[in-house]
């Protein structure tokens, strides 16, 4: 009797599990709704997200893809290995939930990234890529290839790879984040280090979109192309002139801007093959290559190694639409007397608030600027996003009783950064301050 009972419910289960469309196996909950979203635990979750790519998702831990190689996008991969796109994209959400996916390597032909493509719905937040390894041709992003929807706190870290080739399409994309950014990018990062050809970038190698409160701090190296061009003989025979080149639009941010970016600084090294001569292009900047597009309160450090040698931006249009407004490159790190916009300035006033205040950036601890305090000026440092964890530690307590009651504060110590409000001394505003974000996580 029982033997028969439970070999019947086994029948049942089985039953009710081959009903179901073999998608919702791979789950470990959820209906894929805004309210109840499929939930992500295994890599064969991760997966298994091709098989909704309009449904909304959350991870509900770290997945560690260490040992599986694969050759195309994980998510919404383009189909044939041709120039554009032919796949399905990700319309849905995918909500990282502050995990992580970890050892995330792609060794294919082109258009390789976690997300292939994100659709203009599409939303990713709250994701990070730790240790990816992408190797290909061109289109290489961490998170994704092309972003036309939202990417909103997430990060990538690891390595972009575009290898060597010959070349006749000369736009692509290669980005720490994204290749190519159609859409929204906002509050992320990236510290990739990138290689590519033609709109390589820290954080992306192109935008056409809106970037705002992101860094990069990877450091950026340009491949080289080959280009042949066929050249008559006056006994008749054809031969190939082959000349070896850099492919230009390289950024510690950017490649190449059309789009807006704003509240963005960038900390790599852009280090360029050094051709000279004809091949020779001003196109390299420490925040981005090329700007046609408008870059606001942003600034770089990073040593940019060209001919030209071009501190925040390599080569702006001299179209209208080119703006470049309130930014600033540090003229001792990147070694760049010049750019092609944007302001040069020593080291001592990079890390001078006031340089930025006076500027109208919206900084914490003052409201001259505006209440969205976007920005934090810690002690012997540059600008950071206010966004970023830089929580007191109890040296933080030392200098506060060590300089308590003491004037003089300046940049860039600010007596040991116990002045949090910059008036020049430490008094019982900066312990409320201090205790304000004390122990903050
Ligand atoms: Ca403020
Ligand atoms: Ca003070």
């Amino acid at each position: 009797m029982f033997k028969q009972t439970s070999m019947s419910i086994i029948f049942a289960a089985a039953a009710l599990i081959l009903s179901l469309p073999t998608h919702l196996l791979a789950f470990a909950g959820g209906a894929g709704t805004p309210e109840n979203p499929y939930q992500i635990s295994t890599r064969e979750d991760l997966e298994a997200v091709n098989n909704d790519l309009e449904a909304h998702y959350i991870m509900i831990n770290d997945i560690n893809l260490a040992g599986n190689t694969y050759t195309r996008a994980v998510i919404a991969p383009d189909i044939f290995t041709s120039t554009g796109y032919t796949g399905t994209p990700f319309t849905g959400t995918f909500n990282g939930n502050g995990h992580i996916i970890g050892a995330l390597n792609i060794t294919g032909v082109n258009q390789l990234g976690l997300f292939c493509q994100i659709g203009s719905s599409g939303k990713i937040i709250n994701l990070g890529l730790e240790d990816i390894s992408i190797n290909g041709k061109e289109y290489l992003g961490g998170l994704c290839v092309t972003n036309e929807g939202t990417i909103n706190n997430c990060y990538s870290n690891g390595v972009i790879q575009g290898v060597n080739y010959s070349l006749n399409e000369m736009l692509s994309g290669f980005g720490g984040l994204c290749g190519m950014n159609k859409g929204t990018i906002v509050d992320s990062y990236s510290s990739c280090e990138v290689s590519g050809i033609h709109s390589a970038g820290g954080l992306v190698g192109s935008n056409t979109g809106y970037i705002s409160n992101c860094n990069a701090t990877g450091d950026i190296v340009e491949g080289m192309v080959e280009e042949c061009f066929p050249v008559g003989d006056p006994e008749g025979i054809e031969w190939m002139d082959c000349q070896q080149h850099g492919g230009g639009y390289i950024g510690g941010l950017c490649g190449y801007n059309t789009g807006l970016i704003y509240n963005c600084y960038a900390k790599g090294s852009v280090d360029t093959v050094g051709i000279t001569g004809f091949w020779v292009s001003r196109s390299y900047g420490g925040l981005c290559g090329y700007n046609n597009g408008s870059i606001v309160n942003c600034y770089s450090t990073g040593y940019v190694s060209n001919y030209y040698s071009c501190g925040l931006v390599g080569e702006s249009s001299l179209s209208e639409d080119s703006i470049i407004e309130k930014s600033f490159w540090d003229v001792e790190t990147s070694l760049s007397q010049t750019s092609d916009g944007g302001e040069g300035l020593t080291t001592a006033e990079m890390q001078d608030i006031f340089t930025f205040t006076d500027a109208g950036w919206d900084f914490v601890n003052e409201t001259a600027n505006g209440v969205e305090d976007l920005w934090q000026m810690p002690a012997f440092d540059y600008p950071r996003l206010s966004w970023e964890a830089i929580a007191p530690t109890n040296s933080d307590i030392g200098m506060l009783s060590v300089n308590w009651l003491g004037g003089g504060c300046a940049a860039p110590d600010w007596c040991g950064g116990a002045d949090r409000d910059f008036d020049g001394s430490v008094t019982v505003d900066d312990l409320l301050l201090l205790a304000d974000s004390w122990l903050y996580q």
